[in-house]
């Protein structure tokens, strides 16, 4: 059997470390017919990478590109520089198979990644089905450049006419991502990550999902998600369980159907989701949701300016954010919010909007996450509205560095300023350069957490300590 080495390249910790669950699905899609290893570099960092492929000895090495920078406008990471000097590079001098590359942060950017990286081949979006068959193709060594969703680059030129396809049926293996991986180091701080579905429909003017994953909802089958669930909480015992959907609870339905499957089974598990739609949020589902495990979730509205729902084309409105706080107040489940604010049209009126919003119905318990500027993705709609407001050229790259777009009613300078104050005067609401607590602080909240046995979400203890520290003047 030839060989494939699996490499996650994302050294990321914050907001928490998170599992290479696209490689470990990858793995169980490429076995029988290929021998499988996976590198996680999440800890190690790339150190033990060369050693690994010596051992190996692989006949191919993918790499998964998962963050390309942080999307916080003033905090400049770039991965990229780290992924080329401590993991391609370092592969390179001791091998010369080709080099693959995938992931989420790569098929947003894949020309450019390509032409950074000097990559032989890269896979745009989701891989089940293509990097079996480019391997085939590889194995024979024919000319791959035919087969849809791969750019190929061996030969110096990059091939840009690839074409983009989405599988039908995304019931396949499952990812038994502790069984791949060491998942200790996951287990105190990480989550176990579960995808339900693929796909979004929506149309966010910003948002690169539909460009990673399609346009269309892939559903898998809500007694196969619960099975999946239940064994691994059985290999396991007890660990948080996150969705990892772009919106748990679309298309209508499908998450309720979920959450009836778990508790038909009486798990006794913990769970979270990213990405509540509050068109499709009901008591119904809340319900649902409290009686599966549910302990945190993220509300992502964006915004809570009718003016600017429409502006992002967000496809609810503010009546309907309004119902889903009630029902997160309602229901007590402790919430993350996210706000992304400098988008077209916004000005001082708007971002009055949503604080009003927000001092009416956020529970001061609750982490307001503030993100000021835009991260723009090439073939989006913010992208064109840059290009017609003259911000950026047509087909200019906003790769790197990243290019971040404000409202030109309102500008970077006044809607920091505006941020703020607004943080000064809510003292759960973070501007994203807060929202990284500093090492002392988490310690301290471990050993809160611990001595009084607390339960909660690790964000309601930090928000604590903070106003204590705000308070005595050490932050
Ligand atoms: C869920 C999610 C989160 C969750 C993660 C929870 C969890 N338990 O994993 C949370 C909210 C914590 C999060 C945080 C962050 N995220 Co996030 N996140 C996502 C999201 C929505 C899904 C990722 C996922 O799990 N997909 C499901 C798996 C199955 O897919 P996959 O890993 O992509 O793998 C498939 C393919 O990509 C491909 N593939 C993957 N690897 C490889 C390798 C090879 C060789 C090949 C051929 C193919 C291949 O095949 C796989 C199977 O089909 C994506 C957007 C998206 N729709 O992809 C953003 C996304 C990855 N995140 C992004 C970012 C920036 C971040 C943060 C840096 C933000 C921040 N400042 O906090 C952090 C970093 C966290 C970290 N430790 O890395 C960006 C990255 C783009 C960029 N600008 O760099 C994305 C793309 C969203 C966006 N803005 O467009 N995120």
């Amino acid at each position: 059997l030839k060989k494939i080495l699996l490499a996650n390249t994302n050294i990321e910790k914050a907001p928490y470390p998170v599992p290479p669950l696209g490689l470990c699905l990858l793995a169980s899609a490429l076995e029988p017919q290929y021998t499988v290893e996976i590198y996680d570099g999440v800890f190690d960092e790339g150190k033990s990478l060369q050693e690994k492929v010596l051992a190996f000895s692989p006949d191919y090495i993918g790499f998964s590109i998962r963050n390309i920078d942080d999307v916080v406008a003033d905090r400049p990471v770039f991965y990229i520089d780290r992924i080329i000097s401590d993991f391609i590079e370092p592969v390179r001098k001791i091998s010369s198979v080709p080099i693959i590359l995938g992931g989420s942060g790569f098929s947003i950017f894949p020309f450019d990644v390509m032409r950074v990286t000097g990559a032989s081949y890269g896979i745009v979006g989701e891989a089940e089905d293509i990097l079996p068959q480019l391997l085939n193709c590889l194995d024979q060594g024919l000319d791959c450049s035919g087969i849809p969703n791969v750019i190929v680059g061996d030969s110096g030129l990059i091939w840009e006419g690839y074409q983009l396809r989405f599988m039908k049926d995304v019931r396949r293996g499952l990812s038994e991502i502790d069984r791949r991986i060491d998942f200790n180091p996951y287990r105190q701080k990480g989550v176990y990550s579960i995808q339900t579905k693929r796909g979004c429909s929506h149309g966010c003017i910003y948002c690169s999902y539909p460009l990673i994953e399609g346009k269309k909802f892939r559903m898998r089958d809500p007694a196969d998600i619960a099975e999946e669930i239940a064994a691994a909480s059985k290999r396991l015992g007890f660990v948080t369980f996150e969705f990892v959907d772009s919106t748990f609870n679309d298309p209508k339905g499908h998450a309720e159907a979920i959450c009836r499957e778990i508790i038909r089974r009486k798990l006794k598990v913990r769970l979270r989701t990213m990405g509540i739609n509050p068109r499709h949020a009901s008591g119904e589902l809340f319900e649902l949701m409290t009686d599966a495990g549910f302990t945190q979730i993220d509300a992502t509205p964006d915004t809570a300016s009718p003016r600017m729902l429409k502006a992002l084309d967000k496809g609810f409105n503010l009546d309907e954010i309004r119902k889903m706080a009630e029902l997160i107040r309602q229901y007590d489940l402790p919430t993350m919010w996210f706000f992304l604010f400098g988008g077209p049209g916004e000005n001082e009126e708007t971002l009055k909007e949503t604080f009003d919003f927000i001092d009416e119905y956020v529970n001061p318990e609750d982490l307001v996450y503030m993100n000021a500027g835009m991260r723009v993705y090439p073939n989006t709609p913010l992208y064109d509205v840059a290009v017609g407001e003259g911000l950026i050229r047509a087909g200019e790259t906003v790769f790197h560095p990243p290019f971040y777009y404000y409202s030109v009613l309102i500008g970077k300078k006044v809607l920091d300023q505006k941020i703020n104050e607004a943080a000064k005067l809510r003292p759960n609401c973070l501007p994203a350069l807060a929202t990284v607590p500093p090492p002392a602080m988490i310690q301290e909240a471990l050993a809160v957490r611990a001595s009084q046995n607390l339960q909660e979400p690790m964000f309601r203890t930090l928000l604590r300590i903070r106003r204590v520290w705000t308070a005595n003047g050490r932050l």
